[in-house]
């Protein structure tokens, strides 16, 4: 129908009019949706974790950053404690991947340039499944420079900050003390036991934090990782964490028992007394090479910087079985939280699905129960040997009136791998 022109220019000036307030008004809610999807997210998140002890009886109002820029936080004086909504922004703050998170942690790992592509298969899966809601930052170290197109191929993966680093010589070195016509051949494999052993958790980049999650090139996540497992360790006053369990190849630490008993005859009561020694020892009492796979481990630092591991791997990297054997970080690391913590400050994930060449992990009932893709029946590790023993002897440790054996099933030697 025909529209006078005075009455369409009064549309067209109506319409300009109330234009921005429009678009002002989906662009507001649109945010406001964003923001209470993620809050249910964290809240989602939160349920899932047993409840922390409040730290403090009331924070200051908080305003979640909007970017990368806005590095310091902005607060309000004037708050109300009561208001409900400030909590949850200060959740949503340290999940942000520039806010100051719950625990100080980091996702670490020592890799090569070559190990690229490997490691950006293990960026994408922690992201996807865990790290893209929780923003920890990653550390890379090498023993040579990163290449830009390895720091813009891990950069782009993630939202969180990344930080590279470079070794220096002492801890990546052959001490001279080592017997070069004992050990000609300097094979980097050797450097990088020792190197993961004694050197990671003092580098500077390390230095802030509480607890670090050891990453690997080439690893699979299977399962949604609803809960913050640094939290779960802190809260619960976990020093050690771990997913896999396996003997270890005995030509590689032929000497390590009998060097770890010398050294803690020399070092009276630091032996924890509700160790885990028992785990380590075969019925018949010799070292049966049981050990963490430390491709993953969850550890809080202290434990790596207390003077009773400082000790023991002065100890033993003087020995030279580093070199001389091919000693792993894996029952360094295995042997030292055996016997110099509580054993029940070790943690067994049994709920993280986890794959690193050639072994891989799956909780059970994960194929109906939990969000996870993989198959619990060609997982063993729960009934390998290494596995089975560490319950019995945790249990017997904790709860010494338990003398039923907790896993009655068939038992399993799983396979290592050798580097
Ligand atoms: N920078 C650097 N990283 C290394 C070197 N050798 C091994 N790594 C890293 O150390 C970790 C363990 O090595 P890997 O070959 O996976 O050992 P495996 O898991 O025992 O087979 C991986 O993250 C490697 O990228 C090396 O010579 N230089
Ligand atoms: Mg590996």
């Amino acid at each position: 129908m025909f529209v006078s022109r005075t009455t369409s220019s009064r549309y067209r000036r109506i319409f300009l009019k109330y234009f921005p307030t429009l678009i002002i008004g989906i662009l507001a809610g649109y945010i406001a949706g964003t923001r209470n999807i993620a809050l249910e997210e964290i809240r989602q998140i939160r349920r899932g974790m047993p409840e922390p002890e409040p730290q403090v009886e009331c924070m200051p109002e908080r305003t979640p950053y909007n970017t990368a820029e806005e590095a310091e936080p902005i607060y309000d004086d004037d708050t109300d404690c009561d208001d409900a909504d400030e909590d949850q922004s200060v959740i949503l703050d340290q999940y942000h991947p520039h806010g100051e998170k719950p625990v100080k942690a980091a996702l670490v790992a020592l890799v090569r340039n070559s190990d690229l592509f490997g490691m950006r298969q293990t960026i994408r899966q922690i992201e996807d499944r865990f790290n893209s809601r929780f923003n920890y930052p990653y550390i890379f170290l090498n023993d040579v420079p990163f290449t830009e197109e390895f720091k813009t191929g891990v950069r782009i993966l993630t939202n969180a900050n990344v930080s590279f680093g470079e070794l220096d010589s002492e801890s990546w070195g052959m001490p001279e003390w080592i017997d070069r016509e004992r050990y000609e051949m300097v094979k980097s494999y050797r450097k990088m036991c020792r190197f993961q052993s004694g050197f990671m958790h003092k580098h500077p980049l390390l230095a802030e934090l509480e607890f670090y999650w050891r990453i690997e090139p080439d690893v699979e996540f299977f399962c949604d990782q609803e809960y913050d497992p640094f939290v779960f360790m802190k809260q619960n006053g976990l020093k050690y964490g771990w997913v896999i369990g396996m003997t270890e190849f005995m030509d590689t630490v032929a000497t390590l028992w009998n060097t770890t008993k010398n050294f803690v005859g020399q070092h009276p009561g630091i032996v924890h007394p509700a160790n885990l020694e028992r785990w380590l020892l075969d019925d018949a009492g010799s070292y049966n090479g049981c050990h963490f796979w430390t491709n993953f481990e969850i550890v809080d630092l202290s434990f790596y910087r207390s003077p009773e591991y400082e000790a023991y791997f002065q100890y033993l990297d003087r020995a030279g079985g580093f070199f001389y054997e091919r000693w792993g970080d894996a029952p360094v690391h295995s042997i030292a939280a055996a016997l110099f913590l509580n054993a029940s400050q070790t943690h067994w994930f049994e709920d993280i699905g986890y794959f690193h060449p050639a072994v891989s992990k799956c909780p059970s009932g994960s194929n109906t129960r939990t969000k996870c893709v993989c198959d619990p029946m060609r997982s063993f590790v729960e009934n390998s040997y290494c596995i089975v023993r560490y319950k019995e002897s945790k249990q017997m440790v904790l709860d010494p009136e338990a003398t039923e054996p907790v896993h009655t099933g068939p038992v399993f030697m799983a396979v290592p791998v050798l580097g």
